[in-house]
């Protein structure tokens, strides 16, 4: 049925509400970029009031399954994004939203295990690989588990995986007009700086420390909730072969490329309750002006 944000939705209810989208609006298009290993399309939504020439935003949720809040808040924003408090930005910049990157782990996770990860690709006796330890920069360097039924297993190879190859593929039409790469992730209350595979600083530590510590406080100025400001080794673990770290090795000009890790701190975890959702949504949207106004001028 129809997607509100009360309950969390069905990948056909989201791929629903993407055409609906799109159908109502002259800016909006849905792009198949490929399909999953088990069939599945694998969808973005493009909002474009240019013809593709602004400057571009890229919102990645859902590549880790089990992360519902991820996809909820995302299509929260399409749809502020299109109808609601954030349309005055589609005159700044285009953007190009991933909501559910996994999407074969994305339905195992309400059909089968709440609790998976992984894609489904089939390895052996094991089934998956982490599709965020999966891209083809500093693959398997740490962090990462060369077993295929470890839930960080990072795949036969690079890109082993449908689910990371082909959004790279698509991602790189549009990676150099990007100045917003945004990884949504849940849990911990989190904004991650790269790189995950080591614990050196990238040249523009300070900026972006600045910029996500500022985010971190309009996001709580909204409903209380704190976020920490970091790199992933610091306040993670090392984690090699993840999105952000592709994105800012293979386009080190990108302004701003951040993972997020969405409520909560460990009560509910990956089971956020659904009335969770809107605040979550209304909060990470603070944080999102604040990164969109950075990367504007
Ligand atoms: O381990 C991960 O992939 C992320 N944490 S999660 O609990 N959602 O699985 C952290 C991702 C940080 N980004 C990179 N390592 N590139
Ligand atoms: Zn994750």
């Amino acid at each position: 049925g129809d997607i509100n944000w009360t309950n969390y939705f069905r990948l056909a209810d989201i791929y629903d509400f993407l055409d609906k989208k799109a159908a109502a609006s002259p800016y909006a298009t849905v792009v198949t970029y490929g399909k999953s290993s088990e069939g599945r399309d694998l969808k973005l939504i493009k909002i474009s009031k240019s013809g593709e020439t602004r400057p571009a935003i890229f919102i990645e949720a859902n590549i880790h399954a089990r992360e519902w809040i991820t996809n909820a808040v995302t299509t929260y924003i399409i749809n502020q994004l299109l109808t609601g408090t954030l349309q005055s930005r589609l005159d700044q910049f285009d953007f190009y939203i991933v909501p559910v990157a996994n999407p074969d782990g994305y339905e195992y996770t309400h059909t089968t295990d709440r609790a998976w990860r992984k894609t489904r690709s089939q390895v052996g006796s094991c089934r998956g690989a982490d599709p965020n330890r999966n891209w083809d920069y500093q693959w398997m360097t740490g962090g990462s588990s060369n077993q295929p039924c470890s839930d960080t297993y990072a795949g036969s190879k690079a890109f082993s995986e449908p689910e990371a190859r082909l959004l790279a593929d698509y991602y790189k039409n549009i990676g150099s007009r990007v100045r917003l790469y945004f990884a949504v992730h849940s849990y911990s209350q989190l904004f991650l700086l790269p790189f995950g595979y080591t614990a050196a600083r990238i040249p523009d530590y300070t900026r972006y420390m600045q910029v996500a510590n500022q985010a971190a406080a309009a996001l709580r100025a909204v409903n209380g909730i704190s976020f920490t400001s970091g790199n992933i080794v610091d306040l993670l673990y090392p984690a090699s072969g993840g999105s952000v770290d592709w994105v800012l090795g293979k386009y080190p000009s990108t302004r701003l490329v951040y993972a997020a890790e969405l409520r909560d701190t460990g009560r509910y975890g990956f089971n956020l309750p659904a009335n969770q959702i809107i605040p979550s949504a209304l909060e990470l949207i603070a944080a999102l002006n604040v990164f969109l106004d950075h990367v504007r001028t």
